[in-house]
């Protein structure tokens, strides 16, 4: 083995809440188990490349800072292979199970698909040595379809035929690479599948494009025989003014029309559902409730500014809330929490991707721990089951059969007169929730 990255650093322990060790779990014990699963099997930890090992911490304004001494700073494959056993050794040393990566973030595109192709390749033999190595495994794989300037219009959606090629060409590469790696998914975020202007665009005819591309990459999968999950992934804008998978109900309406529903699952990202507009719960509740909750992309924006800052994720509040709505649709089959979030350009030093995936991960396990002591006090589950209750009998259960009609209850209410009024106990249900955090 080359040497080591972090020489300094060793495995990450469970040290408990009372720990003032920077570098050990206060909340995250991988063996304890909750409602019948282990933490490790709940959470599904998953680590991503493109930010933790290639992310430069630049930013509009300034160069980027992030000291790693193991870069040789070239774009050479040499570099990248040692760059995947160091990716390894950290991981390692953290004790998450999964990690996720673009195909050009593991290994540097060459002059041709085929130089690319085989630049891939040789970084893929590292990945899988480590792999078996480790028993760290691959969550998801994915196609940058968005950096090279061909894509400047898009992928799937540009407005050139050859750019579409160019991008299946290289899905179907990075789909062969993830069954190799027994990839348990792949994911289609359309980072330039939108407009920057309507006066150049033809909406419905790139969205057409959009489905046709996915049928093809459904088609490949079963050819090659993948069994992962497909995930897409909505995020409304950025670097795009408008993306067509803007959200999760948008993504949602573009699957089901196009008959796609069956194959894809959504990637849901925190930061994504706030510039949407929408929180993470809001999200993952419209994915759960259409059975489509495939994977959370775990991060969080800054309430000050307004893009996709992509920080990791400390707050408790919302933690407990993924949790809440994770466990409610049955937790993760395929998916996990795949922490797309990057350190700060402030802290530019290796032991900081320690300090932040800690973080993340002590944040997710306190969720867990307390959205399993919330749903087994039961009062909120109860509470919303009541609020409904109209509905389990009478002309409730009438209506949800549709048995009954317009006339009906007409006949009904004349009869029956005013509904009672009753109150949806917002602050009462806040303070019991804060009675967990
Ligand atoms: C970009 C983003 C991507 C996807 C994978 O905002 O979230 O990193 O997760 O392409
Ligand atoms: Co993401």
């Amino acid at each position: 083995m080359a040497k080591a990255a972090f020489p300094k650093i060793k495995k990450i322990q469970f040290d408990g809440p009372d720990s003032r060790n920077p570098l050990a779990f206060k909340h995250y014990n991988e063996s304890e188990v909750v409602e019948g699963k282990t933490m490790k099997d709940h959470l599904r930890f998953s680590v991503v490349y493109w930010h933790t090992f290639r992310n430069p911490l630049s930013d509009p304004f300034g160069a980027g800072t992030a000291v790693r001494p193991w870069d040789d700073g070239t774009d050479s494959v040499k570099n990248a292979e040692n760059r995947a056993r160091v990716a390894f050794e950290f991981m390692e040393k953290l004790g998450n199970p999964y990690y996720a990566f673009h195909d050009r973030d593991v290994a540097p595109e060459g002059r041709t698909l085929a130089q690319s192709n085989k630049n891939f390749d040789a970084v893929v033999k590292v990945l899988k040595e480590e792999q078996q190595r480790t028993g760290i495994k691959l969550l998801w794989g994915t196609a940058c379809l968005f950096a090279n300037p061909r894509y400047m219009h898009g992928a799937a959606t540009s407005c050139n035929a050859d750019a579409f090629a160019y991008a299946a060409a290289q899905v179907k590469k990075a789909l062969e690479v993830t069954k190799e790696l027994g990839g348990e998914g792949y994911t289609f975020w359309g980072g330039r599948e939108g407009y920057s202007t309507l006066w150049n665009t033809d909406l419905g005819r790139e969205v057409d494009h959009l489905a046709q591309f996915l049928h093809m990459a459904v088609d490949y999968k079963k050819k090659i025989g993948f069994k992962g999950q497909f995930y897409i992934e909505p995020k409304p804008k950025e670097p795009t003014k408008h993306q067509y998978d803007s959200d999760a109900a948008a993504c949602l309406n573009f699957l089901r029309a196009y008959g796609l529903k069956n194959h894809l699952k959504l990637n849901l990202e925190t930061n994504h559902a706030t510039l949407a507009g929408h929180t993470m719960q809001h999200e993952m509740e419209v994915a759960g409730s259409s059975d489509a909750l495939g994977s959370i992309d775990a991060n969080t924006g800054d309430e000050l500014l307004g893009w996709d800052t992509d920080q990791f994720p400390t707050s408790i509040y919302l933690t407990t809330q993924c949790m809440l709505s994770l466990m409610k649709y049955g937790g993760f089959k395929t998916g996990g929490v795949n922490f797309d979030a990057k350190v700060r350009r402030e802290s530019f030093e290796p032991v900081d991707l320690f300090h932040a995936h800690i973080g993340g991960m002590d944040a997710f396990a306190r969720g867990l721990k307390i959205a399993a002591a919330i749903r087994k006090d039961g009062r909120l589950a109860d509470f919303v089951k009541q609020r409904y209750s109209t509905w389990d009998s009478g002309i409730g259960e009438k209506i949800e059969n549709g048995k009954t009609n317009f006339r009906e209850l007409e006949k009904y209410i004349i009869k029956k007169g005013e509904p009672k009024l009753q109150s949806g106990r917002q602050e009462f249900l806040e303070n019991l929730i804060n009675e967990y955090i």
